[in-house]
């Protein structure tokens, strides 16, 4: 009994192998690849072709492995999306969400329509890049594209209708748009109007563990392989990193540690009020009637983007090479805000690091271990008062901080975590995401009852690992300077 998750991050994928016996899971890395934007003039894309190749080889193990799949599912990065043509075709690659063809938009869109209406009908937080400013910019450009889409689908959606010739859109990354009403249970129709596109480009939302197709004969017949079916689990990968999270408690928070940072708590519906519109914390929609109620933080990205800029510099360093080096650099030196808008766009992190500690009126050398240890420590800070906001706005005090994802390989983001909020941090699963996406697809075929016993089949199968506060003291006198520094409140 083996199943198959496909986990599309935005700086890399791969595929894992699942199997569950007597209530442990156990899951093999098949296939991992990078996942690399492509720059084609002004437009920053997803190479979404070289995606579903990947997915292909990961098939091919499978095949060359002598593996029967009993499912397979698709989860990945949210609010991006591909549109389809009359004749079934993708037209054009999908935009990356940091593209700036959005620049501006939101802002725009705010004004006309007012938070209250935005917020009040969708519950999702304000970030430029959501679906529905990517779409109004389209809009607004006049772009062919959407004159000529019949259909639109998020990356999952499209790779999954790539994979098996249906069409359907999935309920947690179709929260995301900011166009999905979770009062109604359906698509905002007058939301959509209002960025001057029709309803009828929507689908039918599914829910996760639906099962919505198997895979199309002439993929089988290219691939040499037999029919698998595919179900939609919660196919946006914070959804997913969320139902792996190996909670005991009903009331929990969690912090999903990738590219991005996602810090929250599970709730059984959607907080739309002035608080949470005024905190902008979002309620992104789950599997099994769950919701989260939580906030972006910038997160890894700051780093992902500074290696790559000391490699073009011809300086290469690994993950564990730059946390060796920050752990050896000077402590609280500096501090930036890392939701501050400078930090979106691809491009020179380390000098915009540098930018930002010159205009609030602080200094950061710069050294490779200098400027990670600023982000990182950075980082921790902002967990805190993000985590402070959670506690706030949910009414519940936590007993210490899950976190998943491939961040926690980070040992010291994970220490300098539990240092900052001065509570434990437990940290595991890993490959949140992709345990996330297995269960519900174990749920979908039976295996298990609930995510509860799905939560506890994961607490039983991977080693969570614990870090106490400490220096204390310190780090609360670190977090007043950051807070005066950075001007977060
Ligand atoms: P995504 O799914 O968004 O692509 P991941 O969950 O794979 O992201 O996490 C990627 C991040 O994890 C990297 O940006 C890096 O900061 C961190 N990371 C990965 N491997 C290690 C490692 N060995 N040591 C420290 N940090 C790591
Ligand atoms: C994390 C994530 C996050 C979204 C962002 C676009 O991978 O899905 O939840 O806000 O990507």
């Amino acid at each position: 009994m083996t199943i198959l998750a496909f986990d599309l991050g935005a700086s890399s994928g791969r595929a894992l192998l699942g199997r569950l016996q007597d209530g442990k899971i156990e899951v093999e890395e098949l296939h991992r690849f990078s996942n690399d934007p492509v720059q084609v003039g002004d437009r920053l894309q997803w190479d979404i072709l070289r995606l579903l190749h990947e997915l292909k080889q990961s098939l091919l193990l499978v095949k060359h492995r002598g593996i029967k799949l009993d499912s397979i599912a698709i989860d990945s990065w949210a609010v991006d999306f591909g549109l389809i043509g009359e004749n079934g075709e993708l037209l054009g690659n999908p935009y990356h969400y940091r593209d700036p063809h959005t620049n501006g938009v939101m802002e725009k869109l705010r004004e006309e329509l007012s938070d209250s209406v935005i917020f009040g009908r969708t519950g999702i937080q304000f970030l430029p890049f959501n679906t529905i400013y990517q779409l109004a910019a389209l809009k607004q450009a006049h772009s062919p594209l959407l004159r000529e889409a019949k259909h639109f689908l998020m990356i999952p959606d499209l790779l999954r209708y790539f994979l098996t010739g249906e069409m359907y859109n999935e309920f947690s990354n179709a929260t995301t748009t900011q166009l999905y009403n979770p009062l109604t249970g359906s698509w905002d129709e007058s939301l959509i109007h209002a960025i001057g596109l029709s309803p009828e480009l929507f689908g039918e939302v599914v829910q996760p563990g639906t099962r919505v197709g198997t895979l199309r004969s002439s993929l089988c017949a290219e691939l040499g392989i037999d029919p698998v079916p595919v179900i939609a689990v919660a196919e946006h990968d914070t959804g997913a990193a969320v139902a792996a999270v190996p909670a005991l408690d009903r009331s929990f928070a969690y912090l999903s540690c990738g590219t991005w940072s996602l810090m929250g708590t599970e709730v059984g519906e959607p907080v739309i009020n002035e608080l949470s519109e005024q905190l902008n914390f979002t309620n992104e929609g789950g599997a099994y009637g769950t919701y989260r109620l939580l906030k972006n933080i910038m997160g890894l990205w700051i780093l992902q983007e500074c290696r790559r800029a000391w490699e073009r510099a011809g300086k290469s360093y690994s993950f564990p090479e730059l946390v060796k080096l920050a752990g050896e650099a000077e402590p609280f030196a500096a501090f930036v805000d890392p939701d501050d808008a400078l930090f979106m766009p691809p491009g020179d992190m380390p000098a915009r690091v540098a930018e930002y500690c010159k205009r609030t009126g602080q200094h950061v050398q710069d050294s490779v271990g200098a400027i990670t240890r600023c982000v990182l420590e950075s980082l921790a800070l902002k967990y805190r008062f993000v985590l402070e906001l959670t506690e706030k706005l949910s009414g519940n005090r936590f007993g210490g901080l899950h976190m998943v994802g491939g961040g926690i390989q980070n040992q010291l983001l994970c220490q300098w975590t539990a240092n900052a909020i001065g509570k434990p941090v437990w940290a595991g699963p890993v490959e949140g995401s992709a345990i996330g996406n297995m269960i519900v697809q174990w749920i979908a075929g039976g295996k298990l009852n609930d995510i509860w016993e799905a939560r506890k089949a994961i607490r039983d199968s991977f080693p969570v690992d614990e870090y106490e506060p400490e220096e204390k003291e310190a780090w609360e006198r670190a977090y007043a300077i950051f807070l005066r520094k950075t001007g977060v409140a």
